[in-house]
């Protein structure tokens, strides 16, 4: 998270962090990328956290995945360690293009109702450019490796489209599809997610609009953050 400040689980109690008991120990807690708290036992995350680069790095198997609820502080001991018990990637996912971004965790034992999120369905308002968000995460602070050990929220806003189809046409940096994305960020640059805040909630007007997915390099003006869209992708977690 660039140009954010420290967040709190209590208020935010649908943040999750997604970790490896691979990695599990050190300053991260094994923490790769964010998540949300669809339902009880459900947690979304970007399905690029699950892609190749990371299932065979860090979590092999679903049984190294560990979810982190109700912890701040990576490090510390608060809240909960809850086993993965299975992972449906959106039939929908694209990892050549990053469109429909999007994973369901099922986890091994149920969090309260009050960790679950509520979702923005097609035409909120929440979706309306110009609408003020925040996003969450333990990822780079800096766009330079450094990441945090807790939890940080920056502000951004829902951004118009066009501003993400400029800036990524297509070609090495990717293209942007508002069917299944979201554009959102900081048009003077300084407040962004980054590497590490992958899968992590995009909240406006209270709702969950968007996961961390993608862009080029973190916090600068002309390059926006991309987000999946939650709201294409709604039937189909119904569905589960
Ligand atoms: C990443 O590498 C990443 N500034 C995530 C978000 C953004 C850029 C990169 C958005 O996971």
């Amino acid at each position: 998270i660039i140009g954010g400040q420290p967040a709190h689980v209590a208020d935010s109690p649908w943040v999750v962090a997604v970790s490896s008991r691979d990695r599990f120990g050190g300053t991260r807690a094994g923490q790769f990328c964010g998540g949300v708290v669809i339902a009880p036992a459900k947690v979304l995350t970007a399905a690029h956290c699950l892609g190749r680069e990371v299932l065979g790095s860090e979590a092999s198997e679903v049984r190294d995945l560990l979810v982190i609820a109700g912890r701040d502080e990576l490090r510390g001991a608060g809240g909960q360690e809850i086993a993965v018990r299975g992972t449906w990637i959106n039939p929908g996912y694209d990892p050549d293009s990053n469109a429909g971004d999007l994973a369901v965790l099922t986890l091994s034992r149920e969090l309260p109702d009050s960790s679950v999120v509520r979702m923005a369905k097609e035409g909120d308002t929440a979706y309306e450019p110009g609408t003020r968000a925040q996003v969450y995460g333990w990822g780079d602070t800096t766009g330079g490796g450094t990441y945090a050990s807790a939890l940080r929220v920056a502000p951004v806003q829902v951004l118009p489209d066009q501003m993400c189809e400029q800036a990524y046409p297509g070609g090495s940096d990717g293209a942007y599809e508002a069917g299944t994305m979201l554009c959102a960020g900081d048009p003077e640059g300084g407040h962004d997610a980054c590497q590490g805040d992958s899968g992590g909630p995009l909240v406006a007007r209270g709702r969950l609009v968007g996961l961390v997915s993608w862009g080029n390099g973190c916090g600068q003006a002309d390059s926006p953050g991309v987000y999946t869209r939650i709201s294409a992708a709604i039937d189909w977690m119904a569905g589960h």
